[in-house]
């Protein structure tokens, strides 16, 4: 089976309470039950505020996992360190935005992780976390 991390940055661990009419009523448990329900890849979830623990992570799948579906949350639009740890990672990379962040202010329109990702996914809701697993196991 396919191995895949399933990374969520900063304030993701607020889905389902924060700004619900932007991110929707699925908690982050929600979100991972119905990933695992798929049964398409073996699937390791985790979530950090911050920075340098999920750049630590990205280093630690390193010749363990086969891919990573990132949402970097506000690290997407600021973090070198992210995209370069995702640089040298040598499996696929999926970038997931729960919102269509082309639809929203200015500085979340550009993100340094779309630089290394072979797809993006925004706006799709909590569907892009399951979008990005089917579309990486074809
Ligand atoms: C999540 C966040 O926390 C924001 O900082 C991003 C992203 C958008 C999302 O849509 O999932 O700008």
């Amino acid at each position: 089976m396919t191995k895949i991390l399933v990374l969520n940055g900063p304030n993701l661990n607020l889905l389902g309470q924060r700004e619900p009419h932007i991110y929707g009523a699925e908690t982050l448990a929600d979100v991972e039950a119905s990933c695992r329900a798929l049964d398409l890849a073996e699937l390791t979830f985790k979530q950090s505020n911050h920075e340098g623990q999920l750049v630590d992570w990205i280093q630690e799948a390193r010749g363990t996992q086969d891919a990573i579906v990132i949402n970097p949350g506000a690290y997407s639009h600021t973090s070198v360190a992210i995209l370069d740890a995702l640089s040298a990672f040598e499996g696929r990379v999926v970038e997931v935005h729960i919102s269509n962040i082309h639809k929203r202010e200015a500085f979340r329109h550009h993100s340094y992780v779309s630089g290394r990702a072979e797809a993006v996914i925004a706006g799709l809701g909590t569907e892009g976390y399951r979008a990005a697993i089917r579309w990486l196991v074809v």
